[in-house]
């Protein structure tokens, strides 16, 4: 450890959904902590990715997106979102490059004014810049800065890496003095079991259409390790309707197999542990109205009442 004192805190990342809040934290990281579609609404809950930078401890929240929220399940989300924000040392805004000031874009800036004390520190990355010019950016970033005062604004590319570790250094020396919260060698804050359902989840996303995804939820129910060092994950898809079963299962089971086949792939190089993972497809009409699912997700039930 160095001389110099420790510092340490939270840095929320919030933004529209697929703005590349996910991406950004695991590029973070150095590790995938929150998985990541082409899909929007893909975090549902706060997930911590730790990273440290020189003798800070930056301990990033990602969100789920900021979206105008229709069901339960979405204003579970928004508001997870900006209570993440709310209990933040900085709040870091994403806005992607080439989509500019959007609808959702100023809603966000509304809600820092509204949700956020005035004293808190929010800082504003324009993220996917490998997919614009550079003249188109800094116009970008003056209109941004002329809506809100963002204490400094940084051009990023999340999926390429480009301008991360300026950002890094930048948050390494703004975060307050203080004792590390984690262990030096902890990179996220999420249950193993949370982390494998999420995967499972990311493989649904991928694999299935329009708006599937959003009316499943995986949750893992049994965890078991086994003797010779191999673990046993069964986890249960639930569904909201029968039709939906059919898809996800898929001709003789096909559809599945896959998504199984390629979630414990992953789990078991997570876990650097062989993976048996058994899903099954459950049939759940009301899930979206089940306190118990948000508990399981980690969201707060009466936020969407
Ligand atoms: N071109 C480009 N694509 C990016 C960049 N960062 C993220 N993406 C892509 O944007 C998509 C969304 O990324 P996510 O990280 O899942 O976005 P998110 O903000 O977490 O989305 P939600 O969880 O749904 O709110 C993915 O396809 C990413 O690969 C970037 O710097 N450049
Ligand atoms: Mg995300």
């Amino acid at each position: 450890m160095t001389e110099s004192p420790t510092r340490c805190g939270f840095v929320a990342v919030i933004g529209e959904p697929n703005a590349g809040k996910s991406t950004l934290v695991n590029a973070m990281t150095g590790t995938k902590v929150s998985i990541v579609t082409h899909k929007v609404q893909t975090t549902r809950t706060r997930i911590r990715g730790i990273a440290i930078e020189g003798g800070t401890q930056i301990i990033f929240v990602d969100t789920p997106g900021l979206f105008p929220p229709r069901r339960r399940l979405d204003r579970a989300m928004v508001a997870a979102a900006w209570a993440g924000a709310a209990d933040a040392d900085i709040v870091l805004a994403l806005v992607e490059a080439h989509r500019g000031v959007t609808p959702g874009v100023e809603a966000m800036l509304d809600g820092l004014a509204t949700y956020l004390p005035a004293e808190k520190p929010v800082i504003l990355a324009i993220n996917k810049i490998d997919r614009v010019r550079r003249e188109q950016l800094l116009s970008l970033a003056a209109e941004l800065n002329e809506r809100h005062l963002f204490k400094e604004t940084f051009m990023i590319s999340a999926r390429k890496g480009d301008g991360i570790s300026d950002l890094r250094k930048w948050l390494a020396e703004a975060l307050p003095e203080g004792p590390w919260h984690y262990p030096e060698d902890q990179i996220a804050d999420l249950p193993l079991r949370l982390i494998a359902a999420e995967i499972t989840r990311e493989k649904l996303t991928l694999r299935l259409h329009q708006e599937l995804p959003y009316q499943l939820t995986v949750e893992t129910e049994n965890w078991e390790e086994r003797k010779d060092g191999s673990v046993r994950i069964d986890q249960v898809i639930y569904v909201a309707r029968d039709g939906h079963k059919g898809i996800v299962l898929g001709k003789g089971g096909e559809t599945v197999r896959q998504i199984g086949s390629e979630a414990r792939a992953e789990i078991s190089e997570l876990l650097g542990r062989k993976v048996h993972l058994f899903l099954t497809v459950k049939v759940r009409p009301g899930w979206l109205d089940e306190p118990e699912r948000y508990r399981e997700m980690g969201l707060d039930f009466s936020d969407g009442g």
